[in-house]
């Protein structure tokens, strides 16, 4: 099965196989609506987060999460907040899907006090009780995950996982490669997820890693189980974090999972994306998660065009209300730049 990914010709991927009549049926209306609405909470964030950028209220880099709602709105809904996560820097999603308020997300992105990381982080530093970070550095959110992974096996805890989310381009660091193996070694819970948008950059992925269908070439390596999963389908994915989650309970052995996704933006707001054609991206676009999960439930009359729209509204609204927040909220004192850099008597 291809997906409609402009990255470049994309592999025949073997998806995780799955009846999607019996997704829907197990989740029920209810369930799905919620999911519909954090996609839509995530979609209607980045948007006015972007906007807000270009009007020169957000410094920094900022990365879009916009095209890859689906993966993370369904592992969270799969394994719940009750687990550790790690992501990139592109995390505005996961902090959301975690417990952070848009309020405070806006915040951090304006440098503000009231922001999720007091401002001093920035778009790219989000945390919440079990988010240990965004990341910047591409890789280094691994050993993190696997350390997390680590502690719950030292704790004996049987009920919790770790999760790591990386882009393609990580594949290539050492860290990944130092990760998988230790947490192969040590029979380490933590499932380490490829959201493979077919992206580094600019840069295709046949560009820069040496082999297709990634997942399943590398897992094999470190005596790993793999799965592929498509990004753009929540069904595809919320099949596949159920049945991966579950194993690594039962086994607490590490999986590697890969995640084909498409990203709607440039990589990060400076990115014109010149790299690929207008007609590559409508063809991406014509796979919008959003619009994959809402024709399921419309097909089902789980939702009517009116509720829909006024769902919609909803969240923009929330999401404008963030960026009064956001604008009203007290800049830091200067003087509290150096606090916390290391641990102190206080905390
Ligand atoms: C160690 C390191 N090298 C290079 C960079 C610069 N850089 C930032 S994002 C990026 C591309 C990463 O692409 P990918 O892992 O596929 O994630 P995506 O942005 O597509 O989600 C690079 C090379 C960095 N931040 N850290």
């Amino acid at each position: 099965m291809t997906t409609g990914n402009s990255g470049c010709s994309p592999p025949d991927y073997n998806f995780f196989p799955f009846e999607k009549s019996k997704v829907i049926d197990a989740l029920g209306p209810e369930k799905l609506m919620s999911y519909l609405e954090q996609m839509l909470l995530i979609r209607n964030f980045e948007t006015r987060a972007e906007a807000a950028y270009q009007q020169g209220h957000v410094g920094g880099f900022f990365h879009s999460y916009i095209g890859q709602e689906a993966i993370q709105v369904a592992a969270v809904g799969v394994m719940g907040r009750e687990n550790w996560w790690v992501t990139t820097y592109r995390c505005h999603a996961l902090a959301l899907l975690l417990g952070a308020t848009p309020n405070e997300i806006m915040a951090e992105l304006y440098g503000k006090k009231t922001g999720n990381a007091m401002g001093r982080g920035g778009s790219m530093h989000l945390y919440t009780e079990r988010l240990l970070g965004g990341f910047g550095i591409v890789g280094g959110q691994i050993p993190i995950a696997t350390g997390a992974a680590f502690t719950i096996k030292y704790n004996d805890n049987k009920n919790e996982v770790a999760v790591c989310f990386i882009g393609d381009g990580a594949v290539a660091q050492g860290a990944f490669h130092e990760s998988l193996n230790l947490a192969a070694l040590w029979n380490l819970p933590c499932i380490y997820v490829i959201e493979n948008n077919l992206w580094g950059m600019g840069t295709a992925v046949n560009r820069a890693i040496s082999v297709n269908k990634i997942a399943e070439a590398k897992a094999p390596g470190y005596g790993m189980k793999s799965y592929t999963f498509d990004g753009m389908d929540f069904f595809s994915c919320y099949a596949g974090f159920s049945h991966v989650f579950k194993e690594v309970l039962e086994t607490s052995r590490p999986v590697l999972v890969e995640v084909i996704a498409d990203r709607f933006k440039g990589h990060s707001i400076s990115d014109p994306g010149l790299y690929r054609t207008k007609e590559q991206l409508k063809q991406s676009m014509a796979r919008d998660p959003i619009h994959i999960l809402l024709s399921a439930m419309t097909e089902r009359k789980m939702i009517d065009e009116e509720t829909y729209k006024a769902k919609d509204k909803e969240y923009r609204q929330i999401c404008m209300d963030s960026l009064q927040y956001a604008e009203e909220s007290p800049w830091p004192d200067i003087s509290s730049l150096e606090e916390d850099v290391f641990k102190s008597e206080k905390n």
